[in-house]
């Protein structure tokens, strides 16, 4: 027996998680971040300043910015490893919901351990407590569930084994896997208890590679025979099984095309005969021409969002769909034949299975040749643009350029993700880190510092507009004091472009979207000087040729750089996807007639898609 507080037992178990995949092991836990307060100072604060344990722990300045940095460490990491968050009761802890939803939704590991009021109760209501007058037992912790794969609350020391446990088979499981939440109650995580010494054992998850069922691969390969124009959807989990070799050796085999969504870019590199590029609202013309015309889609590693199938518009209403993923609930969509398994061990299964299909004929193939060709010449001319204000098209196009083959660009709201789904050429998996599940404004610089965190040989490029900067610029301050160097590009275009955008096309005015005087004039705001007096040093291009220079001498440096650029927030120059997302318009009020009208015609095209696969 070991006796401990139910804290230092979380810091001890925590180091020794290891994970396993293709042979390689690795430690879970690359660290643990904290903001520590009255509700974790004494239990987790205690514990990880007395640990002589592997879990090195980083200060944050934000406990949703801390998500985000776990979440985007366990993306870098293929979930094969994440940290874990310890935050205090209240605020401290409700701030981590914001990040907690993204991780889920993203399907990523994060372990957070909020503190929690006193198991106990007798001192309540204790600072920052919610009373609830139904029940003593909730707390705000509570509002944790719906964003949680799993969801715990510690309130006796016996308890932690089997939760200590239950979190780790889910968030290895890539099936199950997102925000783990062990909410911690002060007084039990400063309680000392005898634990088994079996706990701290060096405990190794095996992550697992399922085959799909043979009864299913025999299915696929049915149903391909009839298939002239196949399509395959590259999502992320492509990308997390590190199966894009297997990627590439299924399409060359059969001559599919491969498109991909935001999570799943670089499964095929830029400059591959068969990559199409961006599939979607915010795709290219190549991928989204063949996307209607495909009369199959293999989905591969993908949620089919709303962005990835332009609102259920993009494709045709007799298309099917063969569905390879880890995750039932995903393969299951779009009335798909349901391959559940490993996206690498399933285009393995599928590249055999086909062995009597002809593949794609020579035509199809010439045919998709000719679109990419087309939407490349699109991408020179947008990469080519000059001027002043700078064209966001340009930026994109030199930070592509900056950032070559082993830099990796971090990106999550605003107008950027979609111009970069576009534009952005990348060259492998890993080069390209949007967020775009939850497009979180403030997860650009923090989910920048997890990239770094988990690939410190990478350069990192975080790219941010000034909407996004303004909600969480404060990560900068951890990158300076960590010594994490980041290259933040900071693009300042007085407001949100995307939603005034947005709210033009919908009536709505522009109304709010513009960081202007309440008179219209504008503001004395200098966000550069705003990243200077964080401690960054700040170059300010402007010019397109200035900004190139300004990116080689970021990226040789050895410290965080944040490059602030001005751009118009009219412009938009980047070239058109041709497909739809659907936001709808008022129906009666105001000057919206014809942007009804528009919008009631593209509802026409929006399909359920329920023709049976087979
Ligand atoms: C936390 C959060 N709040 C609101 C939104 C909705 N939203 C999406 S983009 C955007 C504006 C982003 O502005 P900025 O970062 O300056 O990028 P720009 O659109 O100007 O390129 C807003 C408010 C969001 N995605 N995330
Ligand atoms: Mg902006």
């Amino acid at each position: 027996m070991t006796r401990l507080t139910v804290a230092q037992a979380v810091v001890r178990f925590l180091a020794r998680q290891w994970s396993e995949r293709d042979g390689v092991e690795r430690r879970f836990f690359g660290g643990c971040s904290g903001i520590f307060g009255h509700g974790n100072v004494a239990g987790l604060g205690q514990a990880l300043a007395t640990s002589t344990e592997d879990l090195p722990y980083h200060l944050s300045r934000n406990e949703q910015a801390m998500v985000h940095t776990a979440a985007a460490y366990a993306r870098a990491s293929n979930r094969l490893a994440t940290l874990a968050c310890t935050t205090s009761i209240g605020p401290g802890a409700t701030n981590m919901i914001t990040g907690a939803a993204g991780a889920t939704i993203n399907r990523l590991p994060v372990l957070l351990l909020p503190g929690d009021i006193f198991s106990t109760r007798v001192a309540g209501p204790v600072l920052q407590e919610l009373e609830d007058q139904r029940s003593y037992d909730i707390s705000v912790n509570d509002c944790f569930k719906p964003v949680s794969r799993y969801w715990d609350r510690i309130n006796r020391p016996e308890q932690l084994p089997s939760a200590l446990l239950a979190a780790m088979r889910v968030l290895t499981d890539p099936a199950e896997t997102g925000a783990v939440t062990l909410a911690l109650p002060q007084d039990v995580q400063a309680e000392a208890h005898d634990w088994p010494e079996e706990l701290f054992a060096r405990r190794v998850w095996h992550v697992p590679r399922p085959l799909p069922e043979r009864a299913a691969v025999f299915r696929a390969a049915q149903l391909v025979k009839s298939a002239v124009r196949p399509l395959i959807v590259a999502g992320g989990g492509t990308i997390y099984s590190e199966a894009t070799e297997q990627l590439r050796i299924f399409a060359e085999t059969y001559g599919i095309p491969v498109a991909e969504t935001q999570a799943g870019k670089g499964a095929l590199p830029y400059g591959h005969p068969l990559a199409m590029g961006a599939i979607g609202a915010t795709g290219t013309t190549a991928a989204n021409a063949l996307a209607r015309e495909a009369d199959l889609i293999i989905g591969v590693g993908t949620r089919y969002s709303d962005f990835t199938t332009a609102s259920r518009s993009i494709f045709a209403p007799d298309a099917r769909f063969l569905n390879l993923n880890i995750t039932a609930f995903d393969a299951a969509k779009l009335s798909g034949l349901q391959l559940v398994g490993d996206a690498r061990e399933g285009l393995a299964d599928l590249v055999e299975a086909f062995a009597g299909w002809r593949g794609t004929p020579a035509d199809y193939r010439a045919r998709a040749a000719e679109l990419t060709r087309e939407w490349d010449a699109a991408v020179d001319r947008a990469y080519a643009l000059e001027g002043s204000p700078l064209p966001q098209s340009a930026v994109i196009g030199a930070v592509n350029a900056a950032a070559a083959e082993d830099g990796v660009v971090v990106c999550a709201a605003g107008s950027m993700p979609g111009d970069l789904h576009k534009l952005w050429r990348p060259s492998g998996p890993g080069n390209y880190h949007v967020e775009y599940g939850y497009s979180c404004m403030g997860y650009e610089i923090a989910g920048g510092l997890g990239v770094k965190l988990a690939a410190p040989e990478r350069e990192v490029f975080v790219l941010v507009g000034d909407g996004s900067y303004l909600m969480m610029a404060q990560e900068l301050i951890t990158a300076i004091s960590e010594g994490i160097k980041l290259v933040v590009v900071l693009v300042d275009n007085s407001g949100f472009a995307s939603i005034g955008r947005l709210s033009e096309s919908v009536g709505a005015q522009r109304l709010g979207t513009s960081y202007r005087h309440r008179d219209g004039g504008p503001l004395p705001v200098d966000l550069a000087a705003n990243a200077a007096s964080l401690g960054a040093s700040v170059l300010r291009p402007e010019s397109v040729a200035d900004l190139r220079k300004a990116l080689e001498e970021a990226r040789s440096g050895t410290g965080t750089t944040v490059i602030y650029v001005r751009t118009d927030p009219m412009a938009d120059d980047a070239p058109s996807s041709e497909a739809w997302w659907d936001v709808p318009v008022a129906e009666v009020g105001g000057t919206t007639g014809a942007a009804r009208e528009a919008y009631e015609e593209n509802k026409r095209s929006q399909l359920l898609h329920l023709t049976p696969p087979d």
